[in-house]
């Protein structure tokens, strides 16, 4: 049996610096987010087997804007700047924050948000402040551990145990949690089947 393709075309639609300059019609939308350099660009490029659809830096700080990409024509898969980058000006990140918060509580069609972890590392008290704005505002969320070829399997698995039992101190029920990685494409299937099932 040949496997499920889930996504069969993909296309960048728009940068948008306003929630209310994001592209217009109702199809669900599954938005990124994570500290800087954590991978959601390149996760968008290897969930849509697309090298350059994204654009990726070795420098923090490269997705500046909301950036739109449709799926199968059917469906949004948005990229969104990183917090947590120590270098931009106060102005800079204020702007940014509002412009992602806004994002996260005006936009209509958002289905579910993916918090982008870096699985090489402890909890970092920035992923569960977003963890816990999303959670407080009733938007639907899952965790996405990337990365997960920097460190061996023991490791990862350390961190996301680590991960879960603080969560546990303000979660009655943990959202979904997925490993993935960007380089050896580890995570696809569930990320895609996980979306599919939830909102498509
Ligand atoms: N080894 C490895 N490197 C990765 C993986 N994912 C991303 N990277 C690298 O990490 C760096 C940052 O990746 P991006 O995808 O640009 O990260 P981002 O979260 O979009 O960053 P900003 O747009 O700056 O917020 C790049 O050098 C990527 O090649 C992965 O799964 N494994
Ligand atoms: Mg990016």
């Amino acid at each position: 049996m040949s496997k499920k393709e889930w996504i069969t075309t993909s296309e960048f639609v728009k940068s948008s610096s306003h929630w209310k300059d994001c592209p217009d019609g109702d199809f669900p939308e599954i938005a990124f987010i994570g500290r800087s350099n954590v991978g959601k660009s390149s996760l968008i490029n290897m969930l849509t087997k697309r090298k350059n659809l994204a654009k990726i830096s070795g420098k923090p700080g490269k997705t500046r804007l909301i950036n739109h990409f449709l799926i199968n024509k059917q469906w949004y898969l948005v990229d969104l700047p990183g917090y947590g980058w120590a270098k931009v000006s106060k102005t800079e990140k204020a702007g940014w924050e509002k412009m992602i918060s806004q994002y996260l509580l005006q936009r209509k069609n958002l289905s579910i948000v993916m918090v982008l972890v870096d699985s090489r590392l402890e909890p970092q008290q920035s992923d569960l402040d977003m963890i816990n704005f999303l959670g407080e505002n009733g938007i639907p969320l899952g965790i996405i551990f990337t990365k997960s070829d920097k460190k061996g399997k023991t490791r990862v698995a350390a961190n996301v145990a680590g991960f879960k039992k603080v969560m546990k101190n303000t979660w009655a029920d943990l959202p979904p949690l997925f490993v993935t990685s960007a380089s050896d494409k580890s995570g696809r299937e569930d990320v895609l089947e996980y979306i599919s099932a939830s909102c498509l």
